[in-house]
C-alpha cells in the first residue's frame, strides 16, 4: 500500500478522498487555493500545500503546480477525485511520467473513452448494446449523411466525438435541417474540443438515464456494483440518484452488468468506471463511459457495502480486487439529494458565509461535506456543498428517510435547494419511481411561485 497519497481536488470530495485515506492508514496531503484556505479538509489535514490563486485554472487545473506539490511532499500517487483533471489523459500521462501512480486507469483508457466516437465503437467490440446509429465518425458528403439518417430513422442526433456531458448534441427531425445541422455542429465541436468529428445516433425521445459502476484490478479481474437511477436532472446537472433502479428486472442488469464486466476485461480496464446508459422501452443503450469516480458513487456504496474510494486505491496500488461478482450483493435502497448553493426556483448560484450548518443524522442517514457553521462557500467552483445519502430497505423506508432527513437539516446564510428537495420527496409521480431524464425539468414548468 502507498505511504502517502496526494488528494488534486477540493470539496466533498476531497473530504471523502482524505476520509477512505485514514481508514487505509495512508497518509493525505490535501492541495487547495487561495479560496479554500478555510475548507474543513485542509483543517483536517496533516499535511496541506497550497497550489494557486482561486481561479481553477491557476490552481485545481494547473498540472505543473499539483505535481510539484507531490513531489515536495513525498507523495506516491494522485487521485484526480471528479471534474478537474480527473479524465484527462494527459495529465495521469504527466503523472505517471513524474514517477507517480495515477489513481484512476490508464491515460490510454481515458483518451479512448474520452472520444466517444472510439468508446462507442470499443463497446459495439465488446458486445454492450449501444444506442443504432453511424459505425464512427460522420463523412462529409452530404448524400451520406442523408443516407445514414434515412437508415436510422428520424429524430437522430448529432453528438461530437469531443463533447459527453450533453455538451455539443443537436437533435435532427426532418431532412430539411439535417445537413445544415451537422454542419453547425462540427464547427461548434472544432472550436470548442479542437476536433470537428461527430457521429449521429437515433434520438431517444423519453429515456431514464441508467449507469452500472464497475471497479477493475491490474490483473483484468473486474465487477458491477449494480446500477443507479440518475434521471432527475435539470440542464444535464443531477440534482436526485438512486440505487436500485425502480422497476427495471434484476435479470437484465444482470445481462448488462456482465457486458460492461466483458468489456473492462477485453480493454485492460482499471479502477472505478461508470458505462452510462439510456433506458427506454425495457432496453438498455449505451451513450459514454466516465473514467473516474462519480459524486453519486455513495448510493452504490450503501446499497453494496463496498467502499469504492478505497477500492480505487487498492487496486491502483496492485492490489487485487478484495471481492468476486458472487460477493456483490444488493440490499435495500439508497438515494442522495445534492446539496447546492443556490436559488432553489431559479438556480443562481449563492456563495457566501453560511452562518448556521446543522447536518442531519440517524439510522440509514449519511452526510458527505466539507463545510460547516461559518465557512464561505467561494464563488469560483460548483456550487454543490454536500450531500445526504440515505438507506433504508425499501425504497418507501429510504423515502422517508430522506424527508427526515431533510427536515432537519438546516442552512442559515445562504440560499439552498434543500426547498426543491423537500418538494420532490413529496411529489407523487417521484415517489412512484421510474420518471424519465425529462421530469424535473417538466415539474419545474409545472410548478406556480
Ligand atoms: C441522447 C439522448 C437521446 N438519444 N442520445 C445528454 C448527455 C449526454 N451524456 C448524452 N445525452 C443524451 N443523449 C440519444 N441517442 C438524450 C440525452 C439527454 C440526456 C441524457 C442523460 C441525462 C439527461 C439528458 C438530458 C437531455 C438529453
Amino acid at each position: 500500500m502507498f505511504k502517502k497519497i496526494l488528494v488534486a481536488n477540493r470539496g466533498e470530495i476531497a473530504l471523502r478522498i482524505q476520509r477512505a485515506c485514514r481508514e487505509l492508514g495512508v497518509q493525505a496531503v490535501m492541495v487547495y487555493s487561495e479560496a479554500d484556505r478555510e475548507a474543513k479538509y485542509v483543517k483536517l489535514a496533516e499535511e496541506a500545500v497550497c497550489i494557486g490563486p482561486a481561479p481553477s485554472a491557476l490552481s485545481y487545473l494547473n498540472m505543473p503546480a499539483i505535481i510539484s506539490a507531490a513531489e515536495v511532499t513525498d507523495a506516491e500517487a494522485i487521485h484526480p477525485g471528479y471534474g478537474f483533471l480527473s479524465e484527462n489523459a494527459d495529465f495521469a500521462e504527466r503523472v505517471e511520467q513524474s514517477g507517480f501512480q495515477f489513481i484512476g486507469p490508464t491515460p490510454e483508457a481515458i483518451r479512448m473513452m474520452g472520444d466517444k466516437v472510439s468508446a462507442k465503437q470499443a463497446m459495439i467490440r465488446a458486445g454492450v448494446p449501444c444506442v443504432p446509429g453511424s459505425e464512427g465518425e460522420l463523412p462529409d458528403d452530404p448524400a451520406q449523411i442523408r443516407r445514414i439518417a434515412k437508415t436510422i430513422g428520424y429524430p437522430v442526433i448529432i453528438k461530437a466525438a469531443g463533447g459527453g456531458g450533453g455538451r455539443g448534441m443537436r437533435v435532427v427531425h426532418t431532412e430539411a435541417a439535417l445537413v445544415n445541422a451537422v454542419q453547425m455542429t462540427k464547427a461548434e465541436a472544432g472550436a470548442a474540443f479542437g476536433n470537428p468529428a461527430v457521429y449521429m445516433e437515433k434520438f431517444l425521445q423519453n429515456p431514464r438515464h441508467i449507469e452500472i459502476q464497475v471497479l477493475a484490478d491490474k490483473f483484468r479481474n473486474a465487477v458491477y456494483l449494480g446500477e443507479r437511477d440518475c434521471s432527475m436532472q435539470r440542464r444535464h446537472q443531477k440534482i436526485i440518484e438512486e440505487a436500485p433502479a425502480q422497476g427495471i428486472s434484476r435479470k437484465l442488469i444482470e445481462k448488462v452488468g456482465e457486458r460492461c464486466v466483458a468489456a473492462c476485461k477485453k480493454m485492460g480496464y482499471r479502477g472505478a468506471g461508470t458505462f452510462e446508459f439510456l433506458y427506454e422501452n425495457g432496453e438498455f443503450y449505451f451513450i459514454e463511459m466516465n473514467t473516474r469516480v462519480q459524486v453519486e458513487h455513495p448510493v452504490t456504496e450503501m446499497v453494496t457495502g463496498i467502499d469504492i474510494v478505497k477500492t480505487q486505491i487498492m487496486v491502483a496500488a496492485g492490489e487485487k480486487l478484495p471481492f468476486i461478482q458472487r460477493d456483490i450483493e444488493i440490499h435495500g435502497h439508497a438515494i442522495e439529494c445534492r446539496l447546492n448553493a443556490e436559488d432553489p426556483y431559479k438556480f443562481t448560484p449563492s456563495p457566501g458565509r453560511i452562518t448556521m450548518w446543522h447536518a442531519p443524522g440517524g439510522p440509514g442517514v449519511r452526510v458527505d461535506s466539507h463545510v460547516y457553521t461559518n465557512y464561505f462557500v467561494p464563488p469560483n467552483y460548483d456550487s454543490m456543498v454536500g450531500k445526504i445519502i440515505v438507506h433504508g430497505d425499501t425504497r418507501e423506508q429510504a423515502l422517508a428517510r430522506m424527508r427526515t432527513a431533510l427536515a432537519e437539516t438546516l442552512v442559515e446564510g445562504i440560499l439552498t435547494n434543500i426547498p426543491l428537495h423537500r418538494e420532490l420527496m413529496a411529489d407523487a409521480k417521484f415517489m412512484a419511481g421510474g420518471t424519465n431524464i425529462h421530469y424535473l425539468e417538466e415539474w419545474m414548468a409545472r410548478r406556480t411561485r
